[in-house]
């Protein structure tokens, strides 16, 4: 069992696409274990893209995240930072594959609507940059043998 960090970014929020997006996950089987809304500020917006500092495109990344409210969520699941990553779809919104968030939704290289961690690792330092670890919780949904199997 794997968690994954996503952010619903806040070209998400702005457009109404929340429960669209979410459903998505959630319709695929996964499941939630932490959800919240809140406004990043730079310092965290700095710290969740650090691999990126040095990229042209990092300062616009940070105004960006930091222009609106992001809905931030832990999802839980077999496989799931790479479950998630396929659902997400290729970074750039006009090259995503139909069918997937940003192929469907996302016309933008940096407005793609949707994070998801990359790796097992990095979905665990993330979770702990945006839960604190009592905001996580863990539970067995009812349907779990009729979606993973037994
Ligand atoms: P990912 O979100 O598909 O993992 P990364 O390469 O990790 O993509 O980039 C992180 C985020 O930075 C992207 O989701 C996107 O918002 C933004 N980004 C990536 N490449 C560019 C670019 O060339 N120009 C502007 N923004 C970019
Ligand atoms: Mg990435």
């Amino acid at each position: 069992m794997e968690r994954t960090l996503i952010l619903l970014k806040p070209d998400c929020v702005q457009r109404r696409l929340v429960s669209e997006v979410l459903g998505r996950f959630e319709r695929k089987g996964l499941r939630l274990a932490a959800l919240k809304l809140l406004q990043a500020d730079k310092a965290l917006a700095e710290r969740h893209y650090a691999v990126h500092r040095e990229r042209p495109f990092f300062p616009s990344l940070v105004q960006f995240l930091t222009s609106g409210p992001t809905v931030a969520l832990v999802l839980e699941g077999p496989n799931a930072v790479v479950v998630a990553r396929n659902l997400i779809g290729a970074t750039d919104g006009a090259k995503a594959a139909p069918g997937t968030i940003r192929g469907d939704f996302a016309l933008s290289v940096q407005n793609n609507l949707v994070h998801g961690s990359d790796s097992v690792e990095n979905a665990q330092s993330e979770i702990a940059l945006w839960f604190k670890p009592e905001e996580l919780t863990s539970f067995q949904p009812v349907d779990a043998p009729w979606v993973v199997g037994s």
